[in-house]
């Protein structure tokens, strides 16, 4: 049998190109927890968790993650058998409440060895890739329309974005509109603009901001309103012409389940991360796919490893209307693979090697690593300086 043999979770830390602004918070990092998880036919996968600001948008925390792995899940799998990555989800859903970033790292982990031991992608492990490369939007969010518009002009002259998400929620209703209408307004029909509230207006300031929103050109209103209120959402999407999204409020299949029959959505962001691994975003992919609502590739701003990984997940979707927006690595400064993600023609190429089909650049792990600076200052405490 081969057996699991370690799991060692990393904190990293990484700058982001620009402040990032939400209406829930300011990122300027972004604080991943990678997971190395060996076994004893020396093969090792990766997983990666990663939040928005900590705490700032759901329940689980990097360094929460690392805790719930390194004490709970770590026990759990040491010694199982590393081949039936089903078997173990079921196993850690079972043993484990909750806890769905944390789950997604190790399903990925897992995963992502099955895919390097048998020499298949592991998109080809979920079912099979339906495409190579996936559609992905850029998100506009310096805070500042003028900035914005210059960051949307240089995406469309690379040929790397045509597809803006504009954070917006921090602001009056009206203030928050004449930003997206302005954005709008200069980029005309070369690029479609989408918003993000993250649950920042209450229902009526919603059906007022939806409608001039939909008069400014906006394509997307994406969680409107709090995730908790779907009866609000589905008056929402009854009453307004433009498409309504649901993000937050999609916590794995149950919830999707629910959105679905309630008619409270018309468009679903699938998380792996929010949906409690891979195998789980692929089963609310279904639910979507049965009940006729949309879908969206979303992203919790991971680093290369969680985009990489949602990206083999979202290669396997029959409909994918809305695209992706799996573009979390090129929000940071450092590059944390041996070979870059290729972005072009709009697009994220789905690698194709087993696995993930990624490798990690070991040196820059090393130094980005949270506790790195502690190991530095002891060796030079040690040698006397
Ligand atoms: C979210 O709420 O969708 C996705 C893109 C981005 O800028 O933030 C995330 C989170
Ligand atoms: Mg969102």
């Amino acid at each position: 049998m081969i057996t699991i043999t370690g799991l060692e979770t990393i904190l990293v830390d990484v700058p982001t190109i620009r402040p990032h602004v939400l209406s829930m918070a300011t990122m300027n990092h972004q604080s991943l927890c990678l997971l190395r998880l060996t076994c004893s036919d020396e093969i090792t996968g990766i997983g990666e968790a990663t939040t928005i600001n900590g705490l700032a948008y759901g329940s689980e925390s990097p360094e929460g993650i690392k805790l719930a792995i390194d004490t709970y899940f770590a026990p759990l799998l040491m010694g199982a058998d590393a081949t039936r990555p089903g078997e173990l989800m079921g196993l850690l859903k079972k043993a484990i409440v909750g806890n769905n970033f944390a789950k997604t790292a190790v399903e990925t982990a897992l995963l992502d060895a099955n895919g390097k031991r048998f020499g298949l992608p592991v998109s080809e492990l979920l079912g099979g890739r339906v495409r190579d490369a996936l559609p992905c939007a850029w998100t506009l969010a310096s805070g500042n329309t003028a900035q914005d518009i210059d960051e949307a002009e240089e995406m469309l002259a690379t040929g790397r974005h045509n597809v803006f998400k504009l954070k917006i929620g921090k602001r009056a209703v009206e203030d928050d509109v004449a930003h997206v209408a302005a954005i709008k307004k200069a980029l005309g029909s070369r690029g479609s603009v989408r918003v993000d509230l993250n649950m920042a207006w209450s229902e009526v300031e919603a059906r007022r901001g939806i409608a001039m929103l939909g008069d400014a050109g906006c394509d997307l209103v994406e969680q409107p309103i709090h995730r908790n209120n779907k009866e609000g959402m589905r008056r929402l999407v009854a009453r307004t012409s433009v498409p309504i999204m649901a993000d937050e409020a999609l916590q794995g299949p149950r919830t999707a389940y629910a959105y679905a029959i309630a008619e409270a959505a018309d468009v679903f962001a699938v998380k792996t991360e929010q949906s409690g691994g891979l195998t789980a975003a692929k089963e609310v992919q279904a639910i979507a796919d049965a009940a006729g609502v949309a879908l969206y590739g979303g992203t919790m701003l991971e680093a290369a490893v969680g985009t990489v990984s949602s990206a083999h997940v979202f290669a396997t979707f029959p409909k994918l209307a809305f695209g992706t927006e799996l573009f979390g690595p090129l929000l940071l400064t450092e590059e944390i693979l041996e070979e870059p993600l290729q972005y072009r023609n709009f697009c994220l190429e789905v690698p194709k090697g087993p696995g993930l089909g990624i490798a990690l650049d070991e040196d820059r792990i090393a130094f980005l690593r949270r506790d790195a600076s502690r190991r530095t200052i002891s060796t030079a405490a040690s040698s006397g300086r």
